[in-house]
């Protein structure tokens, strides 16, 4: 079966559409008086036809010709201020968002619960409540695009980007690639399926999985090194005056070239991959790179433990 328009699952799905379809009919009717008017013309202007030829009359006068204009003008305005208010007000974060952790890489969607639970090519979130992707690619430039939620958003190596959505109906939808990523792009895609949520809570408890995130983050810190600095004082380990890490996530931080940054998950994770460039405030730039060291999985379970770390009391 072809299917004209896709199924609406999200809490934007309605507004999204509304303005796909005054676009739609705007360019609709825009097509149809061009088309009418060429065709009209063709048949009068034909060669042979007795139509009255030579210079322009001048029957558009100059009021005509502001006023389209600016009628034009105000319509692509309103039609900015729209869509523009429309993506501004969508999906404000809210703190209890569920998180999902989504890999990227040729040619599959690996997904991660914050409790470990794994997917490949498929993404079960519970309706009614805001789903927040945390998302990344292990090679080349991908897009996560679910139609039914008129969600789509790019996946860049080494960065983070975030998509927020909150699904509406259960079910299960498609999840394509909307980004051409090589040969089999085309076939780079799963499903997403909404249940309620006392359906998903059961559903998440009974997933093999490993560690949760934060705790092989804990793990990793260790091994990699990074508690050799950043490691508690007290107990003597540290050797490297390093800042804190406890409660950073989420907090002002101060940096050496004297602007104030917000350590969210992009300011962690470049701290870890380039921590030349934000250096923090009084102390020494001996961080080392972790670029090529620490792969994106791995970073995912770092950013978890980071976040776990609350500030003692
Ligand atoms: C050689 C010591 C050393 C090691 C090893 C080290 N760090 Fe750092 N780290 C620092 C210092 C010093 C700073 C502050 C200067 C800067 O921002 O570069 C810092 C800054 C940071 C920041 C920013 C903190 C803030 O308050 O904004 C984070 C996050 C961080 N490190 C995480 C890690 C992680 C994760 C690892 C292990 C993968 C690690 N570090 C390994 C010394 C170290
Ligand atoms: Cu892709």
């Amino acid at each position: 079966m072809i299917r004209f328009w896709p199924a609406t699952a999200s809490d934007v799905a309605a507004q999204v559409d509304q303005l796909t379809g005054v676009l739609l009919a705007i360019c609709g009717a825009i097509l149809l008086l061009v088309g009418c008017l060429l065709l009209g013309f063709s048949i009068r202007y034909r060669r042979g036809s007795s139509a009255k030829r030579g210079a322009l009359p001048e029957i558009v006068s100059r009021e005509v010709e502001v006023g389209w204009t600016a009628a034009t003008l105000f319509l692509a305005l309103f039609l900015f201020a729209w869509a523009t208010g429309m993506e501004l007000r969508a999906n404000p974060p809210q703190p209890d968002a569920i998180e999902v952790h989504v890999l990227a890489r040729q040619w599959m969607w690996k997904t991660r619960h914050a409790n470990g639970a794994q997917e490949i090519d498929a993404l079960h979130v519970p309706r009614g409540e805001q789903v927040r992707l945390l998302m990344t690619s292990q090679d080349v430039i991908h897009s996560f695009f679910v139609p039914a939620f008129r969600a789509k958003q790019d996946v860049l190596p080494g960065r983070l980007t975030e998509l927020r959505f909150t699904a509406t109906e259960t079910g299960t939808y498609n999840l394509f690639c909307a980004e051409y990523c090589g040969t089999l792009h085309a076939r780079m895609g799963g499903t997403v399926t909404v249940m309620e949520p006392e359906d998903f809570a059961r559903w998440l408890a009974v997933q093999p999985r490993g560690d949760d995130l934060a705790r092989e983050g804990a793990a990793l810190f260790v091994s990699l090194g990074c508690a050799g600095c950043h490691g508690d004082r007290r107990g003597g380990s540290a050797t490297v005056r390093a800042p804190k890490l406890e409660g950073v996530y989420n907090s002002p931080v101060p940096l050496q070239d004297g602007r104030v940054v917000t350590a969210d998950e992009a300011y962690l994770r470049d701290s870890i991959l380039q921590p030349r460039r934000d250096v923090v405030a009084g102390f020494p730039n001996v961080m080392p790179s972790f670029a090529g060291l620490v792969h994106e999985e791995e970073m995912q379970r770092l950013l978890a433990y980071l976040r776990s770390l609350k500030d003692a009391p």
